[in-house]
């Protein structure tokens, strides 16, 4: 039993053993509700707003921008306060805990707006995350058959059929339908907008489909499932589901936005003999880039860790801030 008051107040959100089995099966679990869509929206607004200062970001916007995505706006988190809270939150890492065990990095985050009239994404799944770059991201240790990483995908608005939310193919992430090793063509003006099974979908610039395993297969789109979440939830998933999205439909003025935070075990190689990162049309230098060890310990000496923010905001490691709190 826990006699103590401090410990036993703090809530735990571990998955139950359904909600393992039922991940185990299908490759996702979710949505969770983090924020109200009242406190996201309050929140939203005045963050939108800060992160237009760029003066502490990890990486300067000039190479990066490119037509489709800008990959200067990745790892936000590591000189946002609220984003630093937002990837460390006690109800999203206990679930990922669940998943992966207690030693755990978040080595990525992404913005992915739709604005009006936007095309989806295209039904695609990451193992390595060479997909667009040509080079592997991560490096699951050799002994792991399985790749992959989990995404926390939180919706920053209300996001429905209409508004681009997500599709899985549920029970699709064991095995992958793509070969990462194969190269993609960044060409916009070509891979824009593409109707494909009646839908406008795209990739940022590629067509995902050059890295079908077989070019002629298709994906089982009869069995997709549309997500569509109230702004301030989350959901979880792993990279290699077969995932998408639909398009912006355009009936409303407001975007949709997902904030992504990634995450894996310590024992992963994260940018592998990697001093940088070309893909979208862009490029970004690796060297001020640091995992988060959002609990438990790193026992390995190979991935670059950072305690606080660009601006000196610790970041709070869910096991070691308990024990310290005992
Ligand atoms: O938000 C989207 O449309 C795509 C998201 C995605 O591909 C991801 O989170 O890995």
């Amino acid at each position: 039993m826990n006699n103590n008051p401090k410990k036993s107040k703090m809530k735990e959100f571990k998955l139950t053993q359904q909600e393992l089995e039922d991940f185990r099966k299908n490759g996702y679990a979710g949505p969770f509700t983090l924020y109200t869509p009242e406190e996201i929206e309050q929140i939203w607004k005045r963050e939108r707003l800060a992160l237009l200062d760029r003066s502490n970001a990890v990486y300067p916007d000039d190479e990066s921008i490119s037509a489709n995505t800008n990959i200067a706006n990745y790892d936000r988190h590591l000189d946002n306060q609220f984003l630093a809270e937002h990837v460390c939150r006690r109800e999203i890492v206990d679930r990922v805990r669940s998943m992966l065990g207690d030693n755990l990095l978040c080595w990525r985050s992404e913005f992915f707006p739709k604005y009006p009239g936007d095309e989806g994404t295209d039904w695609h799944q990451a193992d390595t995350f060479a997909n667009a770059g040509g080079e592997p991201q991560i490096l699951w240790p050799e002994d792991e058959e399985f790749g992959g990483t989990i995404t926390v995908w939180t919706a920053f608005t209300n996001t429905d059929k209409s508004t681009a939310c997500l599709q899985f193919i549920p029970g699709t992430h064991e095995e992958m339908f793509y070969d990462e090793t194969k190269q993609m063509e960044y060409d916009p003006s070509k891979n824009e907008n593409v109707e494909k099974e009646g839908m406008r979908r795209g990739f940022f610039g590629y067509d995902y489909r050059q890295l079908q395993k077989d070019p002629n297969w298709k994906p089982d789109e009869e069995k997709a499932v549309s997500m569509e979440m109230k702004a301030g939830q989350f959901i979880i998933f792993w990279s290699t589901l077969m995932h998408a999205s639909h398009p912006h439909e355009g009936k409303t003025d407001n975007m949709r936005l997902g904030y992504v935070a990634r995450y894996v075990p310590s024992s992963v190689k994260v940018y592998p003999g990697l001093s940088e990162i070309n893909e979208y049309g862009g490029a970004i230098s690796l060297e001020r880039f640091g995992c988060v060890e959002v609990s438990g310990e790193n026992q390995y000496e190979y991935n670059r860790v950072l305690k606080e923010t660009t601006t000196g905001v610790p970041f709070k490691n869910l096991i070691k801030y308990e024990e310290a709190s005992i």
